[in-house]
């Protein structure tokens, strides 16, 4: 069996464990290797930091995709997050459709969360993110994503498993036919994920203690280890578990020692135990 090859498009914020500093080591853990389009290189992430710098790389996204045609190299799986422009949306749509080749690709639409779009995007951001996961076979969003991408009301839980069966089921309707929800809840104490593939009407859920306070990064940490464990062929609603307690592991080690939020979460000390998970689970 050849070793399995994961792109990872996303920038590199400098400071704060997101996007590939966070996606590389993850993806690279599980024994794939993780090549990356860097779409532009920050001092930090944008949330919660003021003046971080901020360089462009939008203009290099093309010719490093054409230097790798005439490579003839071959992905299992192309993997998105946070994208900084509608120029960049519209290039990584096509970057799909270039490298389109057996291959799986996973958006992340890295745009809000508790009901708010970050500030840093326009309000017509999620129109464009609405294009690039119509070609999305796996979206991992998370609620206040969902019902902007469906042009809904962002509504407050606790949830019903009615709602979030239905947001998941109409987002399949977009064009991906596997959903990853995150931030599901449906009572104060417990919060978690939900999952649905439209091709074989399997739906799961899986939830975990909520820990106090908002950390920064933890969607990126979830994500990677979604599309790690994935790419080692293991089943979505196992791959979410498994993200899950990856990602809960590392917000409780940072409570723990009350790290600054905005730093992101100590995923590091969880790899081992998150290697452990995925080799017991995989189908190699
Ligand atoms: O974690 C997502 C992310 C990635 N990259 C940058 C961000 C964010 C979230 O705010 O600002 C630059």
């Amino acid at each position: 069996m050849s070793q399995k090859r994961v792109l990872a498009i996303h920038d590199i914020s400098c400071f704060g464990r997101c996007s590939l500093t966070v996606a590389l080591p993850i993806i690279s853990s599980t024994g794939v290797e993780c090549t990356v389009i860097p779409t532009a290189v920050l001092s930090t992430h944008t949330g919660g930091f003021t003046d971080f710098t901020y360089r462009d790389l939008t203009d290099d996204i093309v010719p490093i995709v054409n230097h790798w045609k005439t490579l003839g190299i071959r992905f299992d799986a192309i993997y998105t997050g946070f994208l900084g422009s509608f120029q960049q949306i519209a290039i990584v749509a096509d970057i799909f459709d270039k490298l389109k080749k057996n291959t799986v690709v996973v958006v992340d639409p890295v745009m809000a969360d508790n009901g708010k779009l970050y500030t840093i995007f326009p309000s017509e951001f999620p129109i464009e993110m609405r294009k690039l996961c119509s070609k999305a076979d796996v979206l991992i969003p998370n609620i206040t994503e969902a019902t902007l991408l469906l042009n809904e009301e962002y509504i407050d839980g606790p949830y019903s498993l009615e709602y979030i069966d239905g947001l998941m089921k109409k987002l399949t309707i977009l064009g991906p036919k596997k959903i990853v929800l995150t931030g599901v809840f449906f009572d104060d104490k417990k919060i978690g994920v939900a999952t649905y593939d439209a091709e074989t009407c399997e739906k799961s859920y899986y939830f975990s203690d909520r820990i106090p306070g908002y950390y920064h990064g933890t969607g990126d940490v979830f994500s990677s280890a979604v599309v790690a464990a994935l790419v080692n062929r293991i089943n979505l609603s196992d791959a979410s578990r498994i993200a899950v307690d990856f990602t809960v592991g590392s917000i409780k080690r940072t409570y723990n020692v009350k790290t600054d939020t905005r730093f992101g979460v100590d995923f590091e000390e969880g790899i081992e135990q998150f290697i452990r998970d995925v080799v017991s689970d995989s189908k190699f």
